[in-house]
């Protein structure tokens, strides 16, 4: 039978060490300069508090999955790479995950998907007033960051997108057993319009965290270098950079 905690120990003597020395109690978002940052900030560390044991987000029967599921924001995106990889059903393309890593990867599909994965029953908040219910299935990104080995310094972990989107999370949600990179939907390979080949999924905070059409992975220390600085596109947008629920 498979052993899922004997592959996950094997993963993480691959990476050289566990995760222990990584630092993933965080209480402050990236940036609260300002007055709207200070409501940030209160409901951040008022959230990591209750938060601080890790529970899981609520999961559902498969019975309460939604049947129509929005898809909101870009459905297909533009980019001429992106485009040929999905003619192409994405047989080449990579996901390449750099940074604070001791070994920097680039996953095929395949190779993502031979990695211990999860599926999960959850609920989808988007900040537009809106909620469903999805089945996801996708390797819990801890998995992947195992693999690659984080570095001591590592603080954040950011999200690229062909769409031009970002985000980031810090390692307190990346690290969540429930925070995905999922390529399943439902029961079959996650269609175009939620983010083919794959998105994040993020089930403590609102809808726009867990990023779609995800092309690149980086592990930073800080994300003040990243864009401008905000560490999200979404944030840029005025929307907050913690967006828990
Ligand atoms: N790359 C990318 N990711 C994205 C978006 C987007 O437009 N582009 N929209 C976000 C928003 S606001 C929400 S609510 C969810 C919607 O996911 P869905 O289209 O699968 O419902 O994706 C999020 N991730
Ligand atoms: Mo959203």
């Amino acid at each position: 039978m498979f052993d899922r905690r004997r592959f996950m120990s094997g993963l993480a003597v691959l990476a050289g060490g566990s995760l222990a020395g990584c630092r993933q109690e965080t209480y402050l978002p990236p940036s609260y300069g300002s007055l709207f940052g200070v409501s940030d900030m209160l409901s951040m560390s008022a959230q990591r508090l209750i938060l601080r044991n890790q529970p899981l987000a609520r999961e559902f029967d498969a019975a309460l999955i939604s049947k129509g599921f929005p898809a909101i924001g870009t459905t297909m995106p533009e980019d001429e790479t992106y485009l040929r990889h999905l003619a192409d059903g994405f047989a080449r393309w990579r996901l390449p995950i750099d940074g604070l890593v001791q070994r920097p990867l680039h996953l095929s599909l395949p190779e993502l998907r031979s990695l211990p994965a999860r599926t999960q029953v959850t609920g989808h908040s988007c900040e537009r007033g809106w909620t469903a219910i999805g089945q996801w299935t996708g390797v819990p990104l801890v998995n992947v960051l195992r693999l690659a080995g984080m570095r001591p310094e590592a603080r954040y972990v950011v999200f690229y997108a062909v769409d031009g989107w970002y985000e980031s999370l810090d390692l307190f949600d990346a690290l969540h057993p429930q925070t995905l990179l999922a390529y399943g939907m439902n029961g079959a390979d996650l269609p175009v319009q939620h983010g083919a080949p794959v998105r994040v999924r993020v089930e403590r905070q609102l809808g726009y965290k867990s990023i779609k059409f995800v092309n690149r992975i980086s592990v930073v220390d800080s994300l003040a270098g990243i864009k401008t600085g905000k560490g999200s596109l979404a944030a840029q947008f005025g929307y907050s950079w913690y967006a828990g629920i």
